[in-house]
């Protein structure tokens, strides 16, 4: 294969498939998020007060069942936002490590029954100036929890240890409520309008300008109030084999320098572009974008997100001088 076989006509524009899928290419980049560097000290995280249920009663730690029966507590980034559970009452925001613990977890055996939980986050501690927040679910995994409460946002800095303050209990379910009926959850108009309006949005509006309407960006896991974000190829560029490679060497009849050349041989391609939780995604591939067949790139079915990028090596093999054009096809897992 040659470096030319692959690549991408960079002057294609977006394509919308029904679903709100789209041939995407050029660049907008997502920085991972950064862990700790080095630091050992254990970030000490408590609840600020006793925690409520949903009929404000105070939610226990009782000492009479093991501790990991006890209402489970996730300590999380911040990262696009406080993002409510999904479906099944998984977290959209990133656990931090060793962020998950329980009710009545690393307190006294006397303030089991408090409603307070601490926990320590060791190496990699969050890095410094890191925004979290902790969810606690009134049960003990969350697919059986019906209910949670989220802490504001705390910020790491130095050594200071942070102390979790609450807001009253959320029924998981009424989360998905949709009061205008346009398709769009109440959550996620109330999150995105960043003014907390729960019916904002006209889903068929380009609010951004992006050429994305906002309901594909809802699809999609993009900001529809934010150009930049969008669902496109971030990268695509080849990969070089590390051992396979054809050496040129010549001499310079001036100088009489002789110079050595290695080039490598390109054994597939690395594609990417910005994810979201809770999406699956489909790369497929044609050799002729006007009106060609587009086919399932081998091995890019239904990939799972691994937000805020996802990353496919296309190593599979196709005649020399065959140039690939990609779109790539996104869902909302069920
Ligand atoms: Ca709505
Ligand atoms: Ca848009
Ligand atoms: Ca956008």
């Amino acid at each position: 294969m040659t470096a030319d076989a692959l690549r991408l006509n960079s002057g294609s524009t977006s394509r919308l498939w029904s679903g709100g899928a789209f041939l995407v290419c050029a660049g907008l980049s997502l920085a991972p998020l950064a862990r700790g560097d080095g630091m050992v000290t254990p970030l000490h995280v408590t609840a600020g007060e006793a925690i409520q249920n949903e009929f404000a009663d105070t939610i226990k730690g009782d000492h009479t069942i093991p501790r990991d029966e006890r209402p489970l507590v996730h300590i999380m980034y911040v990262g696009d936002g406080i993002l409510p559970p999904l479906a099944d009452g998984s977290p959209q925001n990133q656990v931090a490590e060793g962020g998950e613990t329980y009710i009545g977890a690393l307190i006294a055996p006397s303030l089991l029954n408090s409603g307070l939980f601490a926990a320590a986050l060791d190496d990699p501690r969050p890095p410094e100036a890191s925004a979290l927040f902790v969810r606690v679910y009134n049960d003990a995994t969350y697919s059986n929890s019906l209910f949670y409460t989220d802490s504001q946002i705390m910020s790491v800095s130095g050594n200071t240890d942070l102390y979790a303050h609450f807001g009253p209990m959320t029924n998981i379910i009424d989360i998905f409520r949709d009061t205008d009926g346009d398709g769009l959850p109440d959550w996620w108009e109330h999150l995105k309008s960043q003014i907390g309006d729960p019916t904002f949005f006209d889903p068929d509006e380009d609010a951004d300008g992006d050429g994305m309407t906002v309901e594909q960006e809802y699809i999609a896991g993009t900001d529809p109030l934010d150009p930049e974000s969008r669902f496109i190829f971030t990268r695509i560029a080849p990969l070089y084999s590390e051992t396979n490679y054809v050496e040129h060497v010549w001499t310079d009849p001036e100088t009489e320098i002789t110079y050595t050349q290695q080039i490598y041989a390109v054994e597939g391609e690395i594609i990417s572009w910005p994810s979201a939780a809770g999406r699956l995604y489909e790369i497929e591939y044609t050799t002729n974008m006007i009106g060609g067949e587009y086919q399932t790139l081998p091995g890019a079915e239904a990939l799972a997100a691994t937000a805020p990028t996802n990353t496919f090596i296309n190593l599979n093999v196709f005649e020399d001088n065959l140039r690939l054009y990609y779109r790539a096809r996104v869902w909302k897992a069920e």
